[in-house]
């Protein structure tokens, strides 16, 4: 345990980085050589169990490349890197710093949220106080912008305008909503992942063409998120998204109210949230699922982001035990959990990315959530799961269900992170 403890941090210290805005962590130096939103919320809880100054410092760095209406990228292009494509002229959205035009699911406040705890508990809160202060009014800037542009139906859900947006890119979910994008301008271009990994492990020039079609479709609005969210030719209430928002925005009120704030906006984005996220329940499949919000068809498949209700603080008798029902079931047919999709479906692929592959990430919300709400025996097997593939396989990014093997980059900087939350600096209650 001691020497992977070691080598996580050592992983966390060698993906370490100087911008102008901070220091940040890159994902991976060669496959993701720039600042990712969600990965660097994560990252930051892995640097609060040895350097809390530090974890601060990610969580800062990425919202000071917030941009005036509380959007918050999902890559801050601090350096120039051509290891990645697309790179900022791509996306060409003239900010400065450079940075993409589509968001990352929000675990930063939950993030943030911890680290302060953390800090109390060390008794270091004075020595916070104005930076914790100063996130929370960016955050609820963020949350603000979600509520008022990325849920144009007023459903309490989150519509992703771009599959990266997910964190979850080839899921099986946005197959079908993603067929009217015409990917016939798309031209020619030279993608680099497939140059660093197995293009077997990665999606498909498909998939590849439709998430430029979208970085195209967006650019040409001028990255106005108030034009895209009303034309966009993918809009899908990704269940992923919209409970992470849910847990964020539960955080993000106790946040305020320790700081003496009104959180009456927040409360207000949690009710509509509890009252209208039922929309992505699938009766049929027993399951939360994301859902067109074109053709209002759900998806009807079970991913690791179908778990994430517990993560969410919702409580319903009979959906939980349908899916605790989906757990136990996949849990009993793969050794490992939480496979990205689940591997009774035709479409799982035990290495590709998002439609089989175990993320530590996903396994780190799911397991807390299952914590939380007294599912010991479920909670403790994700857990263990989750530090089993990284003791044997090593710090991938992410691994087969069925025999664990790593699958895209190693040396990855969010698994390294989740080993020291659940290991070094275990207060997770799992
Ligand atoms: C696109 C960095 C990111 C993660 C995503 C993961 C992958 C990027 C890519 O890598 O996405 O954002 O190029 O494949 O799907 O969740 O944040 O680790």
């Amino acid at each position: 345990m001691t020497d992977l403890t070691d080598a996580a941090r050592a992983i966390l210290r060698g993906n370490d980085r100087q911008g102008p805005g901070g220091r940040y962590t890159v994902p991976n130096g060669r496959v993701y050589p720039f600042q990712w939103n969600w990965d660097s919320a994560f990252v930051a809880l892995g640097f609060d169990t040895f350097d809390r100054v530090r974890a601060w410092q990610e969580v800062e760095t990425l919202f000071s490349a917030q941009w005036q209406d509380g959007f918050v990228p999902h890559i801050v292009f601090w350096a120039d890197d051509a290891g990645y494509f697309p790179g900022p002229s791509v996306w060409d959205t003239g900010r400065e710093p450079r940075t993409s035009g589509i968001t990352q699911p929000p675990v930063a406040a939950t993030v943030v949220r911890r680290l302060w705890d953390t800090a109390l508990a060390a008794g270091e809160g004075d020595a916070f106080w104005s930076r914790v202060e100063r996130l929370y009014d960016q955050l609820l800037a963020y949350h603000r912008w979600f509520a008022e542009v990325r849920d144009p139906e007023g459903r309490g859900v989150v519509v992703a305008m771009h599959p990266w947006e997910t964190g979850r890119d080839n899921s099986p979910e946005w197959d079908a909503p993603g067929e009217p994008i015409d990917v016939s301008k798309v031209g020619d271009y030279v993608r680099r992942d497939t140059g660093h990994l197995d293009a077997k492990m990665r999606p498909t020039k498909l998939e590849y063409d439709r998430y430029l079609a979208l970085v195209q479709y967006g650019r040409a609005q001028g990255w106005d998120h108030h034009a895209i969210a009303a034309g966009n030719p993918f809009r899908v209430a990704d269940v992923g998204m919209s409970m992470i928002l849910l847990r964020a925005n539960r955080d993000l009120r106790d946040l305020g109210a320790m700081l003496g704030r009104d959180t009456g906006a927040i409360a207000a984005w949690i009710a509509r949230a509890e009252a209208g996220i039922g929309w992505l329940w699938d009766e049929a499949h027993g399951c939360w699922c994301s859902r067109d919000l074109l053709t209002g068809r759900r998806s009807g498949f079970v991913t690791s982001a179908s778990f994430l209700s517990f993560y969410a603080g919702l409580r319903d008798p009979a959906k939980d035990a349908a899916t605790l029902a989906h757990l136990a079931r996949i849990g009993a047919r793969v050794p490992y959990l939480m496979p990205s999709l689940d591997p009774a479906d035709p479409g799982f692929q035990m290495i590709r990315y998002w439609r089989g592959p175990v993320w530590a990430v996903v396994n780190w919300m799911i397991g807390t959530g299952l914590a939380e709400t007294g599912h010991a025996e479920p909670a403790a097997r994700v857990k263990r799961d989750t530090l089993d593939l990284i003791a044997r396989n090593g710090f991938y990014e992410a691994f087969s269900p069925v025999d664990g093997t790593g699958s895209g980059g190693d040396d990855f900087s969010w698994t390294a992170a989740i080993w020291l939350a659940w290991v070094a600096g275990d207060r997770s209650a799992v």
